[in-house]
């Protein structure tokens, strides 16, 4: 089901809406957001310069250092009486990323979020498991609400407690599935541990994953553990933009279609930050439109993906962003080669006898970056064979070093040996940055 109409208009009226919008927008956080206010009077442009979607390359950026320098709501166009909401970033490190809704950008952002859960193959038949962490990340309220617009049955489950995860699954016949990636994983795992087989046992049959990506192995392995006919699909969000909301995949699983009537989605080098065209690699950067509480233009997302806008088979004009392929700033330099964490993991899924749970660890000896990465043993028959550990290990290393040119070092552990996440994982350890 198509949730609003506004995701099948001709791309001429999309821009239309657009850029409507963006004129009553950039007046709007001119008038109102003294922040930006500074930081177009400094670009020396100003609200009636904007008279064609093109001019939007004329506004500056606003950068995640914006909400810090303005902690924790100097950002906000609306004085506090208006709020009706305030939710926070995960960040683990300093302040928080403090943003708020007014009542009319709550509603804007569950509506848009129950698109998303269309787009997945969710309706009002079913009955949502919401295993998302409850409290300031907006995962769990923005699906919640999300879900419930949709007319969903919603279970606030939160994640943690694995027992009960599934008591409820199997006794409220749950048939779909919210979480982070990673940890409907582990839920999958757990399950399987303790003798049930999810295909025939339970009703899940969708997942809804989102606040961290999803590689395509990832996806292969979901499949293994909650069986074949699971319809699985990922979100994109973040804070700053509304939460959950932002993009989500449809059944046709090529790529995420954006809100576009809300957000104006661009793709900037991010190092030169040219804007580059249609089906290349770069930096996300997204204009919100209509938002009341925190207006924000131009946004630095710090994602790196691509666009493609040619029409979708599921009747959506909206444009598509691919897989998050990284963070500009999760991106690390190895002996002076960029890599990706989902590079690792793309190599790590393809191998049958590992388990889909690694830890990377980087520290530097003798002056020399080491990459050491610990793999966890899909089930323990193997720990009995050297010579089979050797191979596998060897192997290991052979896929690594054909996608990254880099050598590395392999650890492999015993299954169910490393940490586990309820949201989202932290699978990297820079241990350089220290100054070890
Ligand atoms: O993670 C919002 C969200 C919640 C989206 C639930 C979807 C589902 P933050 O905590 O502010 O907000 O984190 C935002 O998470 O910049 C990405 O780096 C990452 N992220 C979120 N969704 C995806 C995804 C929420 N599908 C940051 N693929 C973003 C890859 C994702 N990365």
């Amino acid at each position: 089901m198509i949730w609003a109409e506004e995701e099948t208009l001709p791309r001429g009226e999309i821009e239309k809406i657009q850029l409507e919008k963006l004129k009553e927008t950039v007046q709007y956080i001119y008038d109102k957001g003294v922040p930006y206010r500074e930081k177009m009077d400094a670009a020396g442009v100003k609200p009636e310069d904007i008279r064609s979607l093109d001019d939007l390359k004329r506004l500056p950026f606003t950068y995640k250092a914006d909400f810090r320098e303005h902690y924790p709501d100097g950002m906000f166009a609306v004085e506090k009486k208006e709020l009706v909401r305030y939710h926070a970033s995960s960040g683990t490190t300093g302040k928080p990323t403090v943003v708020g809704y007014t009542k009319h950008d709550k509603e804007v952002w569950l509506n848009n979020v129950a698109r998303i859960a269309c787009m997945g193959g969710a309706t009002s038949e079913d009955v949502a498991q919401i295993s998302f962490g409850y409290g300031t990340f907006t995962g769990a309220l923005g699906l919640h609400g999300g879900l419930e617009t949709v007319g969903a049955a919603v279970i606030p489950m939160s994640s943690g407690n694995t027992n009960k995860q599934i008591m409820f699954m199997q006794d409220m016949g749950v048939t779909l599935l919210v979480a982070t990636p990673s940890y409907a994983l582990h839920l999958g795992e757990e399950i399987r541990a303790r003798g049930i087989d999810a295909k025939k046992d339970l009703q899940v049959r969708i997942g809804l994953f989102g606040g961290e990506g999803m590689t395509e192995p990832m996806r292969d392995e979901m499949h293994k553990v909650w069986g074949d006919q699971f319809v699985c699909t990922q979100n994109y969000g973040m804070s700053e933009l509304c939460g959950p909301g932002v993009a989500g995949e449809c059944t046709e699983l090529v790529g995420m279609h954006i809100n576009e009537d809300w957000f104006i989605p661009e793709i900037i080098d991010p190092e030169t930050e040219e804007i580059l065209p249609p089906g290349e690699l770069g930096e996300l950067v997204v204009t919100c439109l209509g938002k009341e509480a925190l207006p924000l233009v131009r946004y630095r997302t710090g994602d790196l993906t691509r666009l493609f806008y040619e029409p979708c088979k599921c009747g959506r004009t909206t444009c598509r962003m691919e897989n998050i392929s990284g963070r500009a700033d999760d991106m690390m330099v190895i002996r002076g080669v960029n890599v990706f964490p989902t590079q690792i993991e793309e190599v790590l899924l393809k191998i049958p006898e590992i388990g889909p749970h690694y830890e990377i660890l980087v520290e530097r000896k003798n002056r020399l970056d080491v990459m050491t990465i610990t793999v966890e043993l899909f089930d323990d028959r193997l720990l009995d064979s050297y010579a089979k550990l050797d191979e596998l290990e060897k192997r290991i290393k052979a896929g690594l070093k054909s996608q990254l040119g880099l050598a590395t070092q392999i650890k492999l552990v015993a299954p169910n040996s490393l940490q586990r996440f309820e949201g989202k994982a932290k699978r990297v350890k820079d241990l350089r940055k220290d100054g070890l």
